[in-house]
């Protein structure tokens, strides 16, 4: 039968290139096929997480940029600096992370949802119509983010007016003035064109853009042992697949951008220039824990002590 599975991209974007990889799988190894509906074809990020939950789609790939709302802990991945820069490290915590692989599973399911895996997107940075060197900068800032409380408060916290909003107004909203910022990974600000609506590329190294990739977890109940195995191999492919082809994929994006808008200022922030910006983590961390209680604070925990194992396992 056919499977359907939606995501929050373009086909050639990262999660459409993830979600191409596990049809290629499923469909090599199965008689199932599956379809996909890459960003825009069924809706915003809200709408396909409506329609999983409801078992209209098996599949579906969302941030915790928006899952957020719906899963408060898993918004953890929105405190900043909390994820390495370092990419070894970093993945090693994707392949490895007790709070992922163990603990988020239980509150996805809660939300009729089988959590398949997570996986990093690239570097986040900023767009601005202005420069942005302190967090004084940000001040007035209408800067959008994605739809849930905790990147409300993180932006706050740097002094700039949070804007939450779905990704299909981000463009429009920042051509019209109604917002002069937005942050993604760099490969998502070359490919949507955030350059020819922005002025400024600000890199404060605060967090790397996290998704996850899960089925309708009815759905998945209901299949054989075989098929179980069959999702879970193409996961795993798909997983393997997307990290190589990161490799490299951050600056070559922002050269892009620069070649396709010489004037485009592009500011990779230094260590020194961050520090006012690190020094702002621990209040967002502190809302986190507020937000989302006992829960929250044994998977930040969790998160602390997966990352501590991936650094001393990558040293
Ligand atoms: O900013 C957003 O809303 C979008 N960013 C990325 C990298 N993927 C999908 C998401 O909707």
């Amino acid at each position: 039968d056919t499977w359907r599975y939606a995501h929050e991209e373009a086909a050639t974007e990262v999660q459409g290139v993830f979600a191409e990889k596990f049809k290629e799988e499923i469909e090599a190894n199965s008689d199932h096929t599956v379809q996909l509906f890459p960003f825009g074809t069924l809706g915003e990020s809200a709408d396909i997480m409506e329609q999983a939950q409801s078992g209209i789609l098996q599949f579906v790939n969302q941030s915790p940029g928006f899952t957020g709302a719906l899963i408060p802990e898993a918004q953890v991945f929105f405190v900043p600096y909390l994820l390495p820069q370092d990419e070894a490290t970093l993945q090693e915590f994707f392949r490895n992370s007790k709070a992922i692989n163990e603990k988020f599973p239980g509150l996805y399911a809660e939300q009729g949802l089988e959590l398949l895996t997570m996986y990093p997107e690239g570097e986040v940075c900023m767009t601005t119509q202005e420069e942005v060197k302190t967090p004084e900068d940000l001040a007035g800032v209408k800067f959008r983010v994605m739809t849930n409380p905790l990147l409300v408060e993180s932006y706050a916290a740097l002094g700039a007016t949070p804007t939450p909003l779905p990704w299909g107004e981000v463009y429009g909203a920042l051509q019209t003035g109604i917002i002069q910022g937005q942050e993604n990974p760099g490969f998502f600000l070359d490919s949507t064109k955030m350059y020819e609506v922005t002025e400024y590329v600000t890199c404060i190294g605060h967090n790397n853009f996290t998704t996850a990739m899960m089925a309708n977890k009815d759905f998945y109940d209901g299949l054989s042992d075989e098929e179980k195995q069959l999702i879970q191999n193409a996961t795993d492919a798909a997983f393997d697949h997307i990290l190589d082809y990161q490799a490299g994929l951050q600056d070559k994006s922002l050269e892009n951008i620069k070649s396709a808008k010489p004037e485009m200022v592009i500011n990779i922030l230094s260590d020194e220039e961050r520090q006012p910006f690190m020094e702002t983590a621990d209040a967002v961390e502190a809302a986190f824990i507020e937000m989302t209680g006992d829960s929250g604070k044994e998977i930040l925990e969790q998160m602390k002590s997966d990352l501590e194992a991936a650094g001393a396992a990558t040293q």
